[in-house]
């Protein structure tokens, strides 16, 4: 196990690191991350339960399974919880995410550029109630994939009504 700074096995990440993708989850929901380093993830939710809300430099345990697959896992100032399995190859993916009972209850306290509200999502996580919580499985299917630089700060920087018509709708 690796201390708290570095990632696990980072020689390992050099063909993960700077992809950036989007992906539909079969219950509709479309979210999108780009891989900003091997600690790193910005990422933006497109539409489902917390569509509009978007984040920088979310710290993530990200690891390589096997050729083409890998595993990010996170957890939130929100207290929501994510892991995403990634099959590059197969332009497939597996999300289970772990939203505090508060979140359920009430998913538009979080939308929100994350960032500029980091203090508020921890004052949120700390009232609760945080059980039962609300565990989503889902599969989901990535329409588009491209390779970035690292620490690209241009890839995801505004808020997903602010792209331009067609952003999220493309497909290679
Ligand atoms: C994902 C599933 C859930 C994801 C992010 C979340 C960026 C975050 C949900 C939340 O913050 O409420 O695939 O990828």
């Amino acid at each position: 196990m690796s201390n708290d700074f570095e990632s696990t096995k980072p020689e390992e990440l050099t063909d993960f690191v700077g992809r950036h993708f989007i992906y539909t989850y079969d219950n509709g929901w479309q979210y999108e991350i780009y891989v900003k380093n091997d600690r790193t993830i910005d990422y933006r939710i497109h539409s489902g339960m917390v569509g509009g809300r978007w984040v920088r430099d979310q710290v993530a345990h990200i690891v390589r399974l096997g050729t083409d697959i890998y595993k990010i896992s996170w957890d939130e100032p929100t207290g929501t919880t994510v892991s995403v399995a990634v099959n590059l190859a197969d332009r497939k993916l597996h999300g289970v995410i772990f939203f505090p009972r508060w979140v359920a209850l009430d998913p538009k306290k979080t939308v929100c550029f994350q960032n500029d509200h980091i203090d508020q999502m921890l004052a949120y996580r700390d009232a609760g109630p945080t059980y039962p919580k609300l565990v989503i499985d889902e599969f989901a299917t990535i329409s588009f994939l491209e390779s970035c630089s690292p620490n690209d700060e241009s890839v995801i920087s505004c808020a997903a009504s602010e792209l331009p018509e067609g952003y999220a709708a493309r497909r290679n």
